[in-house]
């Protein structure tokens, strides 16, 4: 059997479970999941090397036509570069759910790009008979390599999905060393795995107003010491951060330290310190340096 080996651009609108079937696909936490739609900022690629396929995924942001702020903006604009930039696009639905929303952030996929469509949480279907029909109709809609059924929590036909990727994959070498599983690097994941955990546990409008910067990251022999700031976007947003008594801070900063310490496998120390940074998510200059271009 000949090699293949490419990219694969996820697309898909907010909360579709992007994210949560990349790592799945990599069978390592790579990519922060929340409830909440748009926590995907910036792109992650996971590696899964197979004897006969190297599949290089990009996880992207979810696309939210019609979104506001310029970050928001930014992250659609991503969302949309890494479907179009890659050999094939993964475009994720939400099983039985196929919105106005959905149809939208499809036609920006350009009509020449190959696209596999997951049709993904198959596990919160009560009958299975229901899909047929939703997925005749999708057939229709547009031309798809394969369209797979597909659950990213319990894994379900997550094999299937491999097939007929590696069918729409050009052939050639793999292109990163076997073991490699990601092109990011710690102080990445440090940042985003703080970001989870401000998305985990604050309201619903408060995650979208902060940021998290990695100030240091020192290794000292097998301590990680980090300083993290949290940017939020005005002073009456700080002690919510903060919490009583500087209580929630600390429920953020030690649920990071600990995933921190099983994906790094060693001790970290973790500082973090929560900033002001006037309206960020409306300030090009500001997103310029936080890295959205
Ligand atoms: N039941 C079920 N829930 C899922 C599945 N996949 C993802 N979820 C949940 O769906 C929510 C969104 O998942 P994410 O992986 O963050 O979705 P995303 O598409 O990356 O979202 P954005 O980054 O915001 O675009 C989370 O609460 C996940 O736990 C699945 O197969 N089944
Ligand atoms: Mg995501």
């Amino acid at each position: 059997m000949n090699h293949r080996c490419g990219t694969i651009g996820m697309a898909g609108r907010p909360n579709t479970g992007k994210s949560s079937l990349l790592n799945r696909l990599v069978g390592q936490k790579l990519s922060i999941v929340s409830a909440k739609p748009q926590t995907t900022r910036h792109l992650v690629t996971g590696i899964l090397t197979r004897p006969d396929c190297q599949y290089i995924f990009v996880d992207a942001p979810g696309q939210q036509p019609g979104a506001k702020s310029i970050l928001h903006r930014r992250l659609n604009r991503r969302g949309a570069e890494a479907a179009r930039d890659a050999d094939v696009a993964l475009f994720v639905l939400e099983a039985l759910r196929f919105t106005e929303e959905d149809r939208r952030v499809l036609e920006r996929i350009p009509k020449e790009q190959c696209i596999v469509l997951a049709v993904n949480k198959i596990d919160l279907l009560k009958q299975h008979a229901q899909l047929i029909p939703f997925l005749d109709r999708l057939s229709k809609t547009r031309e798809f390599a394969a369209i797979v059924p597909l659950s990213a929590k319990t894994g379900k036909n997550i094999p299937a999905l491999l097939a007929a990727l590696r069918a729409a994959l050009p052939e050639g070498p793999a292109i990163y060393p076997p073991e490699q599983l990601t092109d990011r690097d710690e102080r990445f994941f440090a940042a985003e795995l703080l970001r989870e955990k401000i998305f985990e546990t604050m309201g619903q409008e408060l995650p979208y107003r902060c940021e998290v910067v990695i100030d240091s990251f020192k290794e000292e022999g097998r301590l990680r010491r980090i300083e993290a700031t949290i940017l939020v976007e005005r002073e009456s947003q700080k002690p919510i951060v903060l919490g009583a008594g500087g209580e929630r801070l600390k429920r953020i900063a030690t649920a990071a330290r600990k995933d921190m310490e099983k994906l790094f496998g060693g001790k970290v120390y973790l500082g973090t310190w929560v900033k002001v940074r006037k309206a960020w998510t409306d300030d090009a200059r500001a997103l310029r340096q936080l890295g959205y271009e």
